[in-house]
């Protein structure tokens, strides 16, 4: 390795975090440690400076105006696309449609993807570990169109039981629907290998990978993924916008799920025709600004290196996990081979919630509760886990004050 390689491949955290301007608050009196990452991440300086700009030099409806400001709001709404288009591997960033967020990109395949091509008796094939929002709108779909939804169980670390696959996957799957990596336990699945067997029976895969585009480098064709769905506000841009990617051929044969501005060729009373792909589905103002910031921050992500950053964070993961199972009394849930971002867990005696006020009043910001994934708390047989989630910023010593303050509940409750 040359000089200049093994400069760039130390990973320098303090320098990342000096970029954060929030990280350099307190709560309760104590700096603030901030370990609710996979909830929402905080913002760097550059991405608030690309909202900042936009407002103060470009603010203007895209896609409408002839006039200067317009088309430059275009552009740089059209520039996020591109930075979506980066992160997952896309050239073609017709197949890059913006969304609210996972959830809406799920909703749209399912309200338009679901509700044109599922019918009685087929099934929807899910994880034991899908977030509410890839849960929900495949019922919604099933409840109309008479489909059933067959589950992947999860084994006792939280991962895919092994074979189950092999025997839920089957003839009548027209969807398989699965989370590149688990919220509540980190799991990473192994997407690849679970798309093949879809695919074998020629269903359509979609992926959220609202938890992996923070952490793990994407490339939808190697991943096997037809759909693939993100937020922006988990990968250091702002709330109110994320992205879809879709299958060309996926989205062109697709019916628009809303109608309005933006989305038509031409309208009359008696016949209106769509846009092509992705304005069909994008109708309605949209969050322009957000794409701006999304595309800052991709570019920043981007260029700190996936890789790097998954690296950095794996060894935090390793080392909270560790002084995690130091404690008495806690048990991590969530022990698959293969983890990202998010230690999960519970201290006998003490409620979730208990643990995350005390821990407030210390200045540790982590989530407790069900994570919007009770079909996990159910399987573990727990109402709720204390979780800690890790960003680029995260450091060694956010860990050690994260485990400080959980040794003082730890000792208040075991008295
Ligand atoms: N999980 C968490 O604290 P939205 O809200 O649309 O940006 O993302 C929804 C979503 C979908 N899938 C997964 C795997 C997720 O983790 C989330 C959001 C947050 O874990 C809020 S519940």
């Amino acid at each position: 390795m040359s000089e200049l390689a093994v400069e760039k491949s130390v990973y320098d955290a303090d320098a990342v975090r000096a970029q954060f301007p929030i990280l350099h608050r307190e709560v309760h009196g104590k700096p603030l440690v901030y370990l609710d990452n996979a909830a929402s991440t905080q913002k760097p300086q550059v991405v608030i400076d690309a909202l900042d700009d936009y407002y103060s030099r470009l603010n203007a409806n895209v896609h409408r105006g002839v006039h200067r400001l317009s088309q430059e709001a275009t552009d740089a709404y059209e520039y996020g696309r591109k930075a979506v288009g980066r992160l997952l591997g896309v050239d073609d960033d017709r197949q890059i449609v913006f969304t609210r967020g996972t959830t809406e990109a799920i909703n749209l395949v399912a309200m338009s993807w679901g509700m044109a091509n599922l019918g009685e008796g087929d099934e929807i094939v899910l994880s034991g570990m899908e977030h509410h929002s890839n849960i929900v709108p495949w019922q919604l779909v099933a409840q109309a169109k008479g489909a059933v939804i067959k589950v992947l169980p999860i084994g006792d670390d939280g991962a895919i039981v092994p074979g189950a696959a092999e025997d839920i996957i089957g003839p009548r799957t027209k969807l398989l629907g699965i989370t590149h990596v688990s919220n509540a336990l980190g799991t990473i699945n192994p997407v690849r290998e679970l798309a093949d067997l879809a695919h074998a029976q020629g269903a359509v895969v979609l992926v959220d990978g609202a938890q992996a585009a923070p952490h793990v480098a994407i490339d939808v064709d190697a991943l096997g993924a037809d759909f693939y769905a993100i937020s922006g506000h988990k990968i250091y841009a702002p709330t109110g916008i994320g992205a879809l990617y879709g299958k060309a051929e996926l989205l062109e044969a697709m019916p628009p799920w809303q109608g309005g501005g933006e989305m038509i060729r031409s309208v009359s009373f008696e016949k209106t025709t769509y846009a092509p792909i992705p304005a069909k589905f994008e109708a309605g103002t949209p969050h322009i600004a957000g794409a701006v910031g999304l595309g800052a921050a991709i570019d920043w992500l981007l260029d700190l290196g996936l890789d790097a950053v998954a690296a950095h964070e794996d060894a935090l993961l390793a080392y909270a996990t560790e002084q995690l199972l130091a404690l008495p009394g806690v048990r991590i849930i969530g022990t698959a081979p293969h983890k990202a971002g998010v230690a999960s867990f519970v201290v006998d005696g003490a409620h979730p919630h208990d643990i995350g006020t005390f821990l407030d009043m210390a200045g540790v910001a982590i989530r407790t509760g069900h994570h919007c994934a009770q079909p996990v708390m159910t399987h573990f047989g727990i109402p709720a886990t204390a979780r800690a989630s890790f960003a680029a910023y995260n450091t060694r010593s956010d860990v050690d004050a994260l485990i400080k303050a959980l040794g003082r509940v730890i000792e208040v409750f075991a008295r």
